[in-house]
């Protein structure tokens, strides 16, 4: 089953990269320099969201080219937010993907710059889609401000950046994981099963498998930072930062996520066989090396 996953991943990664390169080709030549680093930092990376946003709309027997743009919108708020994140006055990481950090090529303004364009970008990309009828692009609109907003990354950022330090404690930490990671992976779910006109309750159900699974991902990479090998990884790794590991040791991290998991998997029962797809996601989630 990994090998399918794995076959799927690659797949959606090869035609959402398609997607990305399509939206960002620039006709503007003073702007050259700002294009270049917005698609230094859409490049590579593992498109998780998007074959997550692509998983769940299948359930929902959405095909897949459907699906295609708004997946790789989800993927371009995530490029955002990892380029924000390098930046020296938040986390100060010099390694990401790889390469070095958007900031470190580009310079700091313009790695800001990117990552803003690349937000108004992802809106666009789902405005523009023909595909997709009205209403749903604004359900979808709605769903993709929030993840990067006050109910999403933003908030997160801002709480691991202002008081994790003086107020470190299990729901304090669980707050940014769950703002931080879970809710882009959350919008990318509902994302999928809104273009699949699910039900409200299917939506909670894709909204609470991914809040848990979410949580599980960042105490694997939380995992992967105390004791991952860098090269692999592709990012600066062993910060001497609080994490949900140090906080609580690698065992109880480990069971942790686990428990997350378990709650993830119990969240898709209303949604039938048909979701089954989504265990195997878990699993190959948390058992992953970078
Ligand atoms: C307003 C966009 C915006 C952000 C402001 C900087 C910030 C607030 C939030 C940072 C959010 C962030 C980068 C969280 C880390 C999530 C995480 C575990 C990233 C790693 O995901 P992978 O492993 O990465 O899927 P790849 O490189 O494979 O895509």
């Amino acid at each position: 089953m990994t090998e399918k996953i794995n076959s799927f991943l690659h797949d959606v990664k090869r035609l959402t990269d398609v997607e990305i390169e399509q939206a960002l080709v620039n006709s503007e030549p003073l702007i050259d320099g700002l294009y270049k680093s917005a698609i230094y930092s859409t490049t590579g990376g593992k498109r998780l969201r998007a074959v997550f946003t692509i998983l769940v709309g299948n359930i929902f027997k959405v095909e897949q080219e459907i699906l295609l743009k708004t997946a790789a919108a989800v993927e371009l708020i995530h490029a955002a937010s990892l380029i924000m994140d390098d930046l020296p006055y938040m986390d100060d990481s010099q390694l990401r993907r790889g390469k070095p950090s958007n900031h470190v090529v580009f310079g700091q303004d313009v790695a800001l710059c990117a990552s803003i364009a690349l937000l108004s970008k992802a809106i666009e990309l789902v405005l523009n889609d023909d595909a997709l009828k009205q209403d749903i692009k604004t359900k979808i609109v709605q769903v993709l401000a929030d993840s990067y907003g006050f109910k999403g990354l933003a908030a997160g950022q801002f709480v691991d950046l202002k008081l994790k330090r003086k107020n470190v404690s299990f729901d304090v930490i669980e707050y940014i994981n769950d703002k931080k990671t879970a809710a882009l992976f959350s919008a990318a779910g509902k994302a999928g099963a809104i273009i699949g006109n699910a039900s409200n309750k299917q939506i909670n159900a894709i909204d609470e498998y991914s809040k848990y699974m979410g949580l599980a991902f960042q105490i694997v990479d939380d995992i992967l930072d105390v004791e991952g090998n860098k090269d692999i990884v592709g990012k600066d790794v062993a910060h001497d930062k609080m994490n949900f590991v140090r906080l609580v040791g690698l065992e109880n991290a480990r069971n942790k996520a686990k428990e997350y998991t378990d709650l993830a998997v119990k969240s898709l029962e209303i949604l039938g066989p048909d979701a089954e797809v989504l265990k195997e996601f878990t699993s190959f989630l948390v058992k992953r090396v970078s």
